[in-house]
């Protein structure tokens, strides 16, 4: 289950860090009568009874005519997309209405708070406004008890010291819950894992950097996918990040793609999203390629003929998807790095992508 993210809006000084204070039950933020003692945005993870877990964010918010109030009201509105509810403090600030209105665009399910309400009261009426969850697995209908199920996981440079990244955790331990048989290899053993299986896997999951290599030595008639694509599946929309990948075929010279990165860990030489993808576009055409990390997410999406997202391990289903709805309005096809990658190296057709 996913956290469920809560984030606090209202104008300068109303009373959003004493009300996140009061729904935490624990003092998560400072207080004060000075207007803009909350600068950046304060965020915490926490069980809310009645909720579960949650993350709690108190912001800025908006309103404050300092030397930095524009900024400050910049990084409150990146605390959008991550919500999946926002509570707006209203305080008859003339702004009240601009955000119950961007909010509103956003698609962020809105509880409005007055100053003295109980946290019993907002918890129960933030409760009331959550989408309902959907709880589908990851290998959706791929895959079924007793399916052996061979994960190539490749250990290279860029893999982290002495773990599994978390996708490859997550496959497995559904697999495990789905009572499925996995078999885990590195790509220069793929073949003799193949070859000590009595028949043919019921499916292969493999790292998308690697996508053509494995599929160069499995059957054709093994099914074939990748970490990247079930994630993308399950955080995102694969019908829209198909229809995306029809773009990189009509990439010209001297257009904007985007590459969306939702975790900020160290670029790595052998980077998927920094080196390898823009790599192969550019064998395509001339393209310059801009990279937005973490929550930084260009509010401006005009200037780019495609925009690619990371399969969003680290980052929430709501997160992706308001992104998507935002590539989607301006007009900017959206696909994948997994997506990207297998139409990239022309092994699309496999995975049953018709583009
Ligand atoms: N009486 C009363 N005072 C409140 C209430 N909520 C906040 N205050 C007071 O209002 C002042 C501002 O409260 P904060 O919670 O820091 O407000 P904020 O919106 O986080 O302020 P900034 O971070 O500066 O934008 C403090 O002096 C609080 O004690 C309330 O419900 N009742
Ligand atoms: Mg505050």
């Amino acid at each position: 289950m996913e956290r469920i993210h809560i984030a606090v809006f209202g104008a300068v000084n109303s009373g959003k860090s004493t009300l996140v204070n009061k729904i935490a039950g624990q003092e998560l933020s400072l207080v004060s009568g000075q207007p803009g003692t909350t600068t950046d945005p304060v965020r915490k993870a926490i069980e809310i009874p009645g909720l579960g877990p949650c993350v709690l964010t108190d912001t800025a918010g908006y309103g404050d005519s300092s030397a930095l109030g524009a900024e400050r009201e910049r990084m409150s509105r990146a605390a959008i997309d991550p919500a999946d509810v926002a509570v707006l403090l209203l305080s008859g600030h003339p702004d009240d209405a601009k955000w119950a209105e961007l909010l509103k665009e956003a698609e962020v399910p809105t509880v409005t708070a007055t100053r003295g309400e109980s946290a019993e009261s907002i918890i129960r009426r933030i409760a009331g406004v959550l989408p309902e969850e959907e709880n589908k697995y990851l290998t959706g209908d791929l895959v079924k008890s007793g399916d052996t199920v061979v994960l190539v996981m490749p250990q290279d440079s860029e893999a982290p010291k002495g773990r599994l990244i978390l996708p490859q955790v997550q496959v497995l331990r559904e697999l495990l819950d789905r009572e499925c048989l996995p078999l885990c290899c590195v790509p220069e053993k793929l073949g003799e894992a193949l070859s000590s299986l009595k028949t043919d896997p019921a499916l292969v999951i493999t790292d998308s950097q690697v996508f053509k290599a494995v599929n160069e030595k499995i059957p054709p008639t093994v099914p074939l996918t990748s970490f990247s694509i079930l994630l993308a599946g399950a955080k995102g929309d694969l019908n829209v990040y198909f229809e995306g990948a029809r773009a990189i075929g009509s990439l010209k010279d001297g257009d904007r793609v985007l590459i969306a990165e939702a975790c900020t860990h160290v670029p790595d030489t052998e980077d998927i999203g920094r080196v390898k993808i823009p790599a192969l576009l550019r064998k395509r055409a001339a393209v310059s390629v801009d990279i937005a990390a973490g929550n930084d997410f260009p509010e401006d999406l005009s200037p780019y003929s495609l925009i690619i997202h990371c399969g969003a391990c680290v980052a929430s289903r709501t997160l992706v998807r308001a992104r998507i709805r935002k590539a989607l309005r301006a007009g900017v096809p959206i696909t994948n790095y997994g997506i990207a990658l297998a139409s990239l190296q022309g092994i699309s057709e496999r995975l049953g992508i018709k583009l």
